[in-house]
């Protein structure tokens, strides 16, 4: 077992403390300033729903690492397993002589993932990574080389990835040429397409761009998050992905279900398709799958995934062992612990704080999320313009008082909310409470 961190929020200096002050300065003068950090604080310890800094601060965590610590940080059985991992092996390479836990993830990721057809996966490190497999994938399958990404859509930093992705900055302005045959088709965004664009008048809508300035014909894949992440928590209308998923399977195109931010229990459902009983051909996997270490998969209809050639797959640590009992690990605490369920619960509680929020502060446009992946859009009051400004000022005044807090979007306004799954009711109120008061102050 590990030590259990004290679940409260602790001020024991300013934010930041003298250690993590001169912690940044030997960062700035060694690490490239093309890395960024959300909040100038050295992290200690990490657990349930806390941050320990090196100054002694205990934060409280609404940021899960982007969505990666769901079952906390350091949960225990993930601990435990790494631990007698390490001691076994650090690796083999899987290529080289493989090991069960690789095949046991893809035995789990088989059974919880949408659909009861046959299944195969494939393992790697990081988001990106996967994606760009599951393109390679769906080209091989179709011998065809068109992707379709959408509006707002983040998928990495790689060079395919940052193609289908959509923000120029911070993500690609500079680092072009980006990967050819990627397309961009409108998202469904209910806030500012308004009430007289439904779900399927929406997917319509990309279908048409999709059949007019790609064609069928040549597109190998749409590559899609069932709820945009980086590009502002947008859910898209009821009957969106059900829509294109059909079309996809119409016109024999591979859809693609981007979860590695909402997957694992996040959004209150294992996987963020079911909420529309959407079953994707292929399905992305990362972040929360192995308890912060790194690990992603692409998961999918068996002819399909086994459309890539014996040793067209693979890298160097792709399914890494100790990423795989950490995996195996977070699944079972997932399970045991009924984290599904405590991601709606977290939902009633954060929707509840936003809504009251939302009543006292005009800037607060809209409100919406799924699980613990939840986020406020601001505006200028009264409309649909965008402030960043304000997002940045509440996000700032949260940090000062000990509340780890991000934002996102394509303008830069959403705050999003992803705490822990292992985060308690009497923090996440603590830090609605910090966040009512950073309202107020910013007003
Ligand atoms: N697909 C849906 O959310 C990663 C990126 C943070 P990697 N999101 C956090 C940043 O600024 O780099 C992400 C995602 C979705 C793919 C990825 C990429 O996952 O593990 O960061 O490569």
């Amino acid at each position: 077992m590990t030590e259990q961190l004290t679940q409260s929020r602790h001020l024991a200096t300013a934010i930041p403390g003298p250690r993590s002050v001169a912690l940044m300065n030997r960062r700035a003068a060694t690490v490239a300033r093309g890395v960024g950090s959300t909040m100038p604080v050295f992290a200690a310890r990490a657990g349930g729903g806390v941050v320990e800094d090196v100054d002694g601060n205990r934060l409280i965590d609404l940021g899960s690492g982007i969505a990666v610590t769901t079952v906390g940080a350091s949960a225990f059985r993930v601990v435990d397993a790494v631990r007698e991992q390490v001691a076994a092996f650090t690796h083999t390479c899987f290529m080289i002589t493989p090991y069960e836990g690789y095949v046991a993830v893809a035995e789990a990721l088989d059974r919880l993932t949408p659909g009861d057809h046959a299944k195969r996966s494939a393992l790697f490190s990081s988001g990106a990574e996967a994606v760009e497999n599951a393109v390679k994938i769906a080209r091989a399958f179709t011998g065809r080389d068109a992707v379709v990404a959408f509006d707002h859509a983040y998928h990495g930093r790689t060079n395919l990835t940052m193609a289908l992705t959509a923000k120029s900055m911070p993500y690609k302005r500079g680092f072009g040429p980006f990967a050819p045959e990627v397309y961009r088709a409108p998202l469904s965004y209910p806030f500012r397409d308004g009430p007289g664009l439904d779900g399927a008048g929406a997917a319509r809508r990309a279908i048409d761009v999709i059949e007019k300035q790609v064609g069928a014909a040549d597109l190998a894949a749409v590559v899609i998050e069932p709820i945009q992440g980086e590009g502002g928590f947008i859910v898209p209308a009821p009957g969106f992905l059900p829509a294109l998923r059909d079309w996809c399977a119409e016109n024999g195109v591979v859809f693609v279900a981007d979860e590695v931010q909402t997957g694992f229990a996040r959004t209150g459902a294992m996987f963020a398709c079911e909420h529309e009983g959407v079953v994707p051909d292929l399905i992305v996997t990362a972040k929360g799958i192995a308890g912060g270490l790194p690990l992603s998969a692409v998961t999918g209809r068996a002819e399909i995934m086994d459309a890539a050639h014996p040793g067209g797959l693979g890298g160097t640590y792709g399914g890494n062992p100790l990423a795989c009992a950490a995996a195996l690990a977070a699944i079972e605490t997932i399970e045991a612990e009924g984290l599904v369920g405590r991601a709606r619960e977290i939902e009633r509680l954060v929707l509840n704080r936003l809504t009251e929020l939302r009543r006292l502060d005009p800037r607060i446009g809209d409100v919406r999320g799924r699980g613990a992946m939840l986020a406020a859009e601001l505006v200028k009051p009264g409309g649909e313009r965008p402030d960043p400004a304000s997002a940045a000022a509440v996000a700032a005044t949260a940090h000062a008082q000990g509340v780890i807090v991000l934002t996102c979007g394509t303008y830069g306004n959403v705050l999003r909310f992803l705490p822990p799954l292992s985060a308690g009711d009497d923090l996440l109120h603590d830090a609605f409470d910090v966040l009512a008061e950073a309202f107020a102050s910013t007003r």
